[in-house]
């Protein structure tokens, strides 16, 4: 499998993780978003989407992370990221939508800079309106894993699910821009610790990526 993919993208992450917990080889392609490479012809040609990820597989060729990791999970259906119940399934999805669908898009690169460069929002106002929406999302996150009995160790019993998948990054990224500190969701943050002690998600981790200025020296 071939995966399109930035070292600081969050989505990207999302599916990297997904592949790492599946024990799935991939070639990694490199889209440098800071230099806007998802916009230029060459890439727009792989994916007229221009986002990352996008992962090729043989014949199927998938943008949008959700859609590559149901893919995933229903090719490679062990260890699972799905729960076996209906109700747990409808769940795990209803909480990596709320980071999908709610939350990331609204912080995301391209809306960022299209509210700096055509409407000249200035940078403070730009990160108050990243902390306002990631805020709330995180927020409505937390405030279900703490009502829900069905929360475990993870967000959905005790084992990583596509919610976790999807979360860890969100909160990976919020604690890079807006300080790191996750003390006012006490779920999210036991969440993300047991999620960081396995070995898939630390390898998915952004500063162990090749396209990473930190990412350790290659073999
Ligand atoms: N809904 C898409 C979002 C993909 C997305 O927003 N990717 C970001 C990086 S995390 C991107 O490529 N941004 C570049 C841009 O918006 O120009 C998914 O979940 O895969």
């Amino acid at each position: 499998m071939r995966l399109y993919t930035y070292h600081r993208s969050s989505a990207s992450y999302r599916v990297r993780i997904g592949l790492e917990w599946k024990g799935i080889d991939r070639e990694d392609r490199f889209v440098d978003l800071g230099k806007g490479q998802q916009l230029e012809a060459a890439y727009l040609e792989e994916n007229p989407e221009g986002r990352v990820p996008l992962l090729v597989d043989g014949d199927v060729r998938l943008g949008q992370a959700l859609a590559i990791l149901e893919y995933l999970e229903e090719k490679v259906p062990e260890p699972p990221l799905l729960p076996k119940d209906l109700a747990g399934r409808a769940r795990v999805r209803q909480l990596a939508l709320l980071v999908v669908a709610d939350i990331q898009p609204l912080q995301n690169t391209g809306p960022l800079v299209y509210l700096g460069e055509a409407l000249e929002v200035s940078d403070p106002l730009r990160f108050q309106w990243y902390k306002h929406w990631v805020h709330r999302g995180l927020s409505a996150f937390e405030a279900h894993l703490a009502r829900d009995p069905a929360t475990g160790r993870f967000c959905h019993g005790d084992a990583p699910t596509l919610a976790d998948v999807c979360v860890v990054p969100q909160l990976v990224n919020w604690c890079r821009n807006a300080g790191g500190d996750l003390s006012e969701w006490p779920h999210l943050a036991r969440v993300f610790e047991a999620c960081q002690a396995l070995e898939a998600f630390q390898r998915a981790a952004p500063e162990r990526q090749p396209d990473s200025p930190d990412a350790p020296p290659q073999a």
